[in-house]
């Protein structure tokens, strides 16, 4: 079976105080996760370490960074390198996510760029992509979202595709409370591993873990990891309360 993955993206919120109690209450309920399923934490930069030693101990649970430059070192002040974060061994790192998309002006080239050093360190990236409300309106989604996977993942070689993690995040569902419908999110999450299936192969496509992410709640995760090709979510305000973040962990397929 794939992957199932919660992952959890504080963004910019929660004190360092605020992050070690939560941490503490998630992981003190003791879930207990099968061999298929994991649990990511996508913290702040200066959370990360924390962050590791509170999971080292817990199984198929793990530190991500919510970024890294697309550069691999030098002159560039207040960036934070993919090298930087295999040196204190995070395991993972969000690319691209929608925020970094529309306040950073991060291409999807500059995207290739960083998947790659991820890669080149060790480092599973966490690959966003998803659709402005302009673009679902005007029913061009597909198109979209398989330019972005062409123009930041296919330059991958198929050893390397299969060590990366999608997150489809329709913007127009982002910290929104409008989540996509259950047959919407099946819908594009099928699409996309059937672009991932016409560039690399079905079995390679059927490897890859395609999260979802836009107002994922303790009271729908249920029902959209449910869908054969949702393995997971990308959760970002409900990652924040405790018991909401352990009851979508528990709905993990
Ligand atoms: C989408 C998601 C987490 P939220 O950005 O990446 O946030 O769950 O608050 O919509």
């Amino acid at each position: 079976m794939r992957k199932q993955i919660a992952a959890a993206n504080w963004k910019m919120n929660l004190t360092f105080q605020q992050g070690e109690k939560l941490l503490d209450d998630i992981l003190g309920a003791n879930i207990d996760l099968a061999d298929h399923q994991l649990v990511i934490f996508a913290v702040p930069s200066p959370y990360l370490l924390m962050t590791r030693s509170e999971v080292e101990e817990e199984k198929n649970y793990y530190t991500s960074a919510q970024n890294c430059y697309n550069k691999k070192s030098g002159a560039y002040t207040g960036e934070i390198s993919a090298e930087m974060l295999h040196s204190i061994n995070v395991p993972y790192c969000v690319i691209g996510h929608s925020e970094r998309r529309e306040y950073f002006n991060e291409s999807n080239a500059v995207l290739a760029e960083k998947l790659n050093l991820c890669l080149e360190n060790y480092i599973t990236p966490i690959f966003c992509c998803g659709e402005p409300l302009s673009i679902r309106e005007a029913n061009t989604q597909n198109e979209f979202v398989a330019q972005q996977l062409k123009e930041s993942l296919f330059h991958l070689s198929p050893e390397k595709i299969k060590d990366i993690v999608i997150a489809y995040e329709p913007i127009w569902a982002i910290g929104t409370g409008k989540t996509a419908t259950t047959e919407q999110a099946q819908e594009m999450h099928a699409y996309l591993r059937s672009v991932l299936a016409a560039q690399y192969g079905q079995s390679i496509s059927d490897q890859i873990s395609i999260l979802y992410g836009g107002s994922v709640k303790a009271n729908n995760a249920k029902e959209i990891f449910g869908s054969p090709d949702v393995d997971g979510g990308l959760v970002g305000g409900a990652s924040l309360v405790a018991a909401d973040f352990i009851e979508i962990i528990k709905a993990l397929k």
